[in-house]
């Protein structure tokens, strides 16, 4: 007559330790938010895409190689995982520039950046699929804004 009473709580007891598990699963594929990212290869950091305006929340990172006049364009033909149309803000490095894309492979409506951007231009938040970081040779001031 014990045996009946002890499984049924052992059930119960695996039972709630499978829901919460699945609790905590559900959380985080539910994207509690954003996950910070790096992407690129390289060791500088050229320029961080951030979910929100003025440089909030996840932060995505983009490394490559230093941009200058001779060197080639560097291109993210996608974004990671959940990255897809989120950007809202971005600082770009150096004397790098980025061409933005509406689509991923770099395709669609394309806008330029350069510097601190608090907020994207008219139209572009939560827009960006791909970009391409490169020399900004249409803005020759970057070199002030280190
Ligand atoms: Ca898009």
């Amino acid at each position: 007559m014990f045996q009946r009473p002890r499984t049924a709580a052992l059930v119960a007891a695996a039972t709630s330790t499978v829901l919460l598990l699945g609790t905590i699963g559900t959380a985080h594929a539910a994207g509690d938010g954003l996950r910070s990212s790096r992407v690129g290869t390289g060791s500088q950091l050229l320029a961080i895409g951030y979910e929100h305006v003025e440089y909030g929340g996840a932060a995505l990172q983009f490394f490559g190689e230093s941009c200058t006049a001779s060197s080639s364009p560097q291109n993210f033909n996608e974004l990671p995982s959940g990255w897809n149309d989120q950007i809202s803000s971005m600082r770009i490095g150096g004397l790098c520039g980025i061409y933005a894309f509406e689509n991923t492979q770099r395709t669609g409506a394309r806008v330029l950046l350069n510097g601190y951007v608090p907020s994207m231009p008219s139209g572009w938040n939560d827009r960006v699929s791909s970009l391409q970081i490169r020399y900004a040779w249409w803005w020759p001031s970057a070199a002030i804004r280190g």
